[in-house]
């Protein structure tokens, strides 16, 4: 059986990543609502990112995309973060956002489009060695809407062409992250659309080639699980993109929607060995606050994995592979949904309290009045947004 003292270290060594974007202002393709005291420049999301970690304790890296967080001097952004208690993590590409991508980017029909594409994913490793990031995170909004529209297999070439460009240029200690999507924008196929075809995709660009697995990126009733077992089992998951969905990409905050699939994945995640920080699986946030406030929203996002993890790390594993040996089904159900169902407030307040911090983050943020003080000096400037 787990030991208390042991189930206390993992959840304090625990590592989530926060997006800069979900400090920015975003929306639906219906409206974007502007909330008070949104930043108006990486430096001050970055700010805001380093609340998230002053009141959790487990947030200690920032990833940027690019180009949303451009800036003239990535060193000096990294030393920004570093003054603010924080770091700089996970470079986020972004081949979508331009007029040139209407076809796609790395699987463009194009060879000049292609190229373009594939300077802008180098241009990002550029910016890793400055900030010292070790993960490129590569989603492609490429694809087809119309049967007939382009050749299948000529654009998996392309595809293998760019990300075997891009693996060439990685550091040492460099890797790259694919990531998969199910439909949207591209709606007939999606050049990455699973996580057997990223799969591929890194086998054949090199061992620094990795999956990402977006929890939001998935047809409804999918096994999520399943892929993770099967990745870690392969050693090829890079990480995650965490968020929560009803129907499609909603972005919504992790563990809402279905805090038991949550758990079940980190089940695999913890049984795999895979939680610490050399385990090398990046846990990220991926997520937008619509309609809530967005430092809160961060953090009771944390909070939510910070709970499915110490459910799954206080499923007695002993006791569970004795009654799978033994094919007693119900009695390895009930274990774990043992764990499932134990309320982990108490101990997770206790580990905040063992860290020197408050046990209730939410409450400690309200008071701190660091909302009132954002809402009083960012007045002016251009809010920064999902796209800027
Ligand atoms: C695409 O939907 C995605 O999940 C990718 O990770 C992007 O980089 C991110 O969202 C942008 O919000
Ligand atoms: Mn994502």
């Amino acid at each position: 059986m787990t030991t208390k003292p042991t189930v206390v270290a993992a959840l304090s060594a625990q590592q989530i990543e926060l997006p800069s974007w979900a400090f920015g202002n975003s929306g639906t393709r219906f409206k974007v609502f502007a909330q008070q005291g949104v930043p108006r420049t990486p430096q001050e999301k970055i700010a805001d990112a380093a609340e998230v970690h002053r009141y959790t304790g487990v947030a200690p890296s920032v990833a940027l995309h690019i180009p949303w967080d451009r800036v003239d001097d990535y060193a000096a952004l990294a030393r920004h973060a570093d003054d603010l208690g924080v770091r700089l993590g996970t470079i986020n590409s972004n081949v979508f956002q331009d007029d040139d991508y209407m076809l796609g980017s790395v699987c463009h029909p194009d060879p000049r489009i292609r190229r373009k594409a594939l300077d802008h994913l180098l241009a990002c490793i550029d910016i890793m060695d400055a900030t010292g990031s070790r993960d490129l995170k590569l989603w492609f909004a490429d694809g087809t809407n119309y049967p007939g529209q382009d050749d299948i297999r000529a654009r998996q070439d392309r595809l293998a062409e760019a990300l075997a460009a891009v693996h060439a240029r990685l550091g040492p200690n460099q890797r790259m992250l694919v990531e998969y999507k199910l439909f949207e924008p591209a709606f007939y196929t999606m050049d990455v659309p699973d996580w057997g075809t990223a799969y591929v995709q890194c086998l054949a660009a090199g061992p620094k080639a990795v999956v990402v697995v977006d929890t939001g990126h998935h047809a409804p009733g999918t096994n999520i699980e399943f892929i993770v077992a099967s990745l870690l089992r392969l050693g090829r998951l890079g990480g995650f993109d965490f968020n929560s969905r009803f129907y499609a990409d909603d972005d919504l905050m992790v563990g809402s929607a279905d805090p038991f699939q949550l758990f079940r994945i980190m089940v695999e995640v913890v049984s795999a060995g895979a939680l610490s920080a050399e385990s090398g699986v990046a846990f990220m946030l991926d997520q937008c606050h619509n309609i809530e406030p967005k430092i809160p929203g961060q953090i009771r996002s944390v909070m939510n994995v910070q709970e499915a993890t110490a459910k799954a790390l206080l499923v007695d594993r002993e006791a569970l592979a004795s009654a799978q040996a033994a094919g007693d089904v119900l009695d390895a159900n009930a274990i774990l949904m043992d764990a499932y169902n134990t309320d982990v407030r108490p101990i997770l307040a206790e580990v905040r309290m063992i860290m020197g911090l408050d046990p209730d983050p939410v409450a400690a943020y309200a008071r701190s009045g660091y909302f009132e003080q954002i809402t009083a000096q960012r007045v002016g400037g251009q809010q920064a947004g999902w796209g800027a």
